[in-house]
């Protein structure tokens, strides 16, 4: 298979290119592309080189699957330009997410929607990938009612000038921000900008996409997502309000049998998910695994994952291993 990397040369694409070499996807050609200041570089693959292409030569080799990760503007004036030649195009960013006529997958919930018609695919928001994947076993039998999250989130999900603005204020020295604050010592109650009714894109992001990817827009979603000094993925403290009774052992048996979740929950040994230890991981980890006796039908857990992995790169090669895997490229 012809495959294009867009945004080979970012955080996620270097993860990209990591997952797609870990998981043998199977490459006949590798097209690594980044913007024009880049063209000629080289980008690393399974220990060989490969040079930076310009997406106007990725194009007119015609891929068989695109795989963008280059931000929303980029994906919005060159997705459809893939998509016309053929290609299959599976976007890390947000622009196509909430388009009506795009779908908005995470494989073990929803793969089973795609068809060979579908040339513009969306990668969900990392924060929303691993609450879904977590919820949508026991979605499916207890009935979501609301969700309240608070979200711990990784400096990786902003970039590389994060991940510099941290070790700059870790060794007291002087540099470029990626946030209006100090981020070492610091939580930041605002991941990305602030949209018209008080809420973060970040935030409005849970709203949507959940619904999106559950089917179900009335389950009633609001959250905080809190930028931390940490780089090993994202944590979600999320309360769920079912329509219907639960029985805990049962949700952990459903928990258990979902793939993608591994449960890390013991009281009794302090075992719970940390993202310190999900870092590098395809998984999400669920711990914390209580009812809330403050309100009927209603559970506590705590969801972590590798924001760059199952919150981005390995979702989007996990889509691309579906559709190869169905011939739907
Ligand atoms: P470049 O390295 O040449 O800037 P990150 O999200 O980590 O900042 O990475 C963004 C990725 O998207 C980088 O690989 C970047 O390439 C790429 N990119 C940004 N703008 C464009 C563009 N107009 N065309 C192609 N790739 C782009
Ligand atoms: C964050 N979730 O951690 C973001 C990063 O819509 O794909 C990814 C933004 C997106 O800030």
């Amino acid at each position: 298979m012809k495959v294009a990397v867009v945004g080979a040369t970012g955080m996620v694409g270097h993860v990209m290119l990591q997952v797609l070499a870990e998981r043998n996807f199977p490459i006949t050609e590798l097209i690594p592309v980044a913007s024009a200041r880049s063209v000629g570089k080289t980008v690393t693959y399974k220990d060989k080189e490969y040079t930076i292409s310009s997406m106007e030569d990725a194009i007119a080799a015609r891929p068989d699957i695109a795989i963008f990760s280059a931000g929303g503007g980029t994906s919005l004036e060159f997705a459809p330009k893939f998509a016309e030649v053929g290609t299959t195009v599976v976007d890390n960013s947000s622009a196509w997410r909430m388009d009506p006529e795009k779908k908005l997958i995470v494989p073990e919930i929803n793969a089973s929607e795609l068809e060979d018609s579908d040339k513009i695919i969306a990668n969900p928001n990392c924060s929303t990938i691993q609450m879904v994947l977590a919820l949508a076993p026991l979605h499916k039998k207890y009935k979501i009612k609301r969700l309240v999250i608070s979200t711990y989130q990784s400096i990786t999900g902003t970039g590389v000038k994060a991940v510099q603005q941290l070790e700059n204020e870790y060794k007291g020295e002087q540099g470029d921000m990626a946030y209006a604050y100090p981020i070492h010592r610091n939580a930041i109650p605002a991941c990305d900008v602030f949209t018209e009714n008080g809420y973060t894109k970040e935030e409005m992001k849970l709203v949507n996409e959940t619904q999106k990817i559950l089917g179900d827009n009335t389950i009633a979603v609001t959250a905080t997502a809190v930028r931390i000094p940490v780089v090993g993925g994202h944590s979600e403290a999320i309360n769920v309000q079912f329509e219907n009774d639960f029985d805990l052992a049962e949700v952990r048996q459903l928990l258990q049998a979902q793939d993608g979740v591994t449960i890390q929950d013991n009281p009794d040994t302090n075992t719970y998910p940390m993202p310190i230890y999900a870092e590098g991981k395809n998984d999400v980890f669920v711990g914390r695994i209580r009812r809330d006796y403050s309100q009927e039908n209603t559970l506590n857990m705590w969801v972590v994952a590798d924001n760059l992995r199952k919150g981005a790169a390995t979702n989007a090669v996990q889509i691309a291993e579906y559709l190869a895997a169905k011939e739907l490229v």
